[in-house]
């Protein structure tokens, strides 16, 4: 048994409910609870990110890291050190109880002095994190590789103007998905670190999108050959560390995506915090993927109102993520993806046991989100409203539209006969929002009574 880093948790977090005082108890979520038929941990998919929460040590651009993490003293041997973090990690991830890690190949193994020694470090520490996934019985969400901390990548890794880069950037994204497959993850994510600009006096727009349709369609080819499984998702952002990044938003990205043959290739990973960077609301980036088929997985957090960067806070909102589940859960729930914590504690919460309170806070904020929109979805009535809207559609008029057998020349004719005279009705916005505020009210008040019951 290698050294105990949390050992502030004796045990593994368990649900208390409601009623618990112990704050590392889960105050909602209970995996085996059956929700729509499902069990809660199956909806929900929870991972835990190595970037944030093991490979940071809490430093700012104005400041030194701040928090308590031995495996990150400085001084130790990398390799040492880097066993030393998946340990840490590992040991958190079983004793909060969740089923998926992620991390990028630089979280887990320290670049060497060469791309071989780079390569030979990745490898040894794949093994090593096989070892800990098989003790645990924790699996791997996804994995990716870093292409924007190496000043190698400061002009971008695929959109680089230099072709030696992309190839640099390929041979590593190569390492990774072998990596991930190795790790038999369910699936390999695309988060395009400093794929944009920062100026457009020094950039070729046409020149970088063609680089970047190549690098995506090799990442692809490369998936196939080596029979990856596992679903290719790319993460959009608006912008940060870049001025402007080329995968803005999931439209953008899925416009890019269908442009160059490739929408049937990959899916989209959300992150909350990316869409309101992108000036949308959370509940319109995944509405977006799940109408067009793109969704694949969610990266958790929440961004702060007063800020215009990426905060990265962990979720604590019911009713943003509500919203969220709601829409996934009538998109038919999620398949391989998951909702991974990719968020990170504030810098002055530099205790330890800080990752426990974080991550409890959050994976309670899902719980109680799901089980507001297995009501939605249950109870039906936002979705009754909703098809009273579009009603027409099913009618002879909607029909002979939308099967192209109508032409503006019929329809014309049709509103000039008078038989047409359409009437302004109610969207119902407000009803619509107090249905939702009853059932986040609803959730709450039926959360104590079972609390009140099991006493
Ligand atoms: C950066 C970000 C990344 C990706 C993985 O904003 O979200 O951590 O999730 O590279
Ligand atoms: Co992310």
């Amino acid at each position: 048994m290698s050294q105990e880093f949390f050992s502030g948790v004796s045990n593994r977090i368990l649900f208390g409910g409601l009623e618990s005082k112990d704050p590392l108890t889960y105050k909602v979520y209970n995996p085996d609870r059956i929700v729509l038929g499902k069990r809660m941990e199956d909806h929900l998919r929870v991972a835990v990110c190595m970037w944030h929460s093991f490979a940071s040590g809490g430093s700012d651009v104005f400041g030194s890291g701040t928090f308590d993490r031995p495996w990150l003293a400085s001084g130790l041997d990398p390799l040492a050190a880097a066993r030393s973090k998946l340990d840490a990690a590992f040991e958190f991830f079983e004793k909060l109880g969740v089923p998926f890690w992620t991390f990028h190949d630089r979280d887990i193994a320290p670049e060497g002095r060469t791309f071989a020694e780079s390569a030979a470090n990745l490898d040894e520490m794949v093994d090593y994190a096989a070892r800990h996934m098989d003790r645990t019985g924790v699996r791997l969400l996804w994995g990716t590789a870093n292409l924007f901390g190496h000043p190698r990548y400061a002009a971008g890794a695929a959109t680089n103007p230099d072709p030696e880069v992309f190839a640099y950037a390929a041979a590593q994204v190569k390492l990774a998905l072998e990596s991930t497959k190795k790790l038999d993850g369910a699936n390999y994510v695309l988060w395009g670190g400093r794929e944009g600009y920062d100026t457009l006096l020094n950039t070729d727009l046409a020149h970088e999108e063609k680089q970047l349709a190549r690098f995506l369609t090799l990442v692809a080819e490369h998936k196939h050959r080596i029979g990856f499984k596992g679903l290719l998702l790319i993460e959009p952002k608006p912008h940060e560390p870049t001025k402007h990044q080329y995968d803005h938003d999931s439209a953008v990205v899925h416009g890019f995506l269908a442009r160059h043959g490739l929408d049937g290739e990959y899916r989209l990973n959300i992150e909350a915090n990316h869409a309101t960077l992108a000036g949308h609301s959370f509940h319109h980036e995944i509405a977006y993927a799940v109408a067009t088929g793109m969704f694949g997985s969610v990266d958790a957090n929440r961004g702060d109102y007063q800020n215009g960067w990426d905060t990265d806070q962990f979720p604590n909102s019911v009713e943003e993520v509500a919203l969220a589940l709601f829409e996934i859960l009538r998109g038919g729930g999620l398949s391989t993806g998951g909702f991974n914590f990719d968020a990170k504690l504030r810098r002055q919460s530099l205790d330890r046991n800080d990752l426990f309170h974080a991550h409890i806070g959050g994976i309670d904020t899902l719980a109680e989100a799901l089980l507001v929109a297995a009501e939605m979805v249950e109870r039906g009535a936002i979705d009754r409203l909703r098809d009273e809207r579009y009603a027409g559609w099913t009618d002879e008029l909607g029909k002979s539209i939308l099967s192209g057998g109508a032409t503006f020349v019929d329809l014309e004719r049709r509103v000039a006969l008078g038989n047409i005279d359409p009437r302004p009705v109610s969207g119902r916005q407000e009803l619509l929002e107090n249905m939702v505020n009853q059932e986040i009210w609803t959730a709450a008040s039926r959360a104590k009574a079972d609390a009140t019951a099991a006493k």
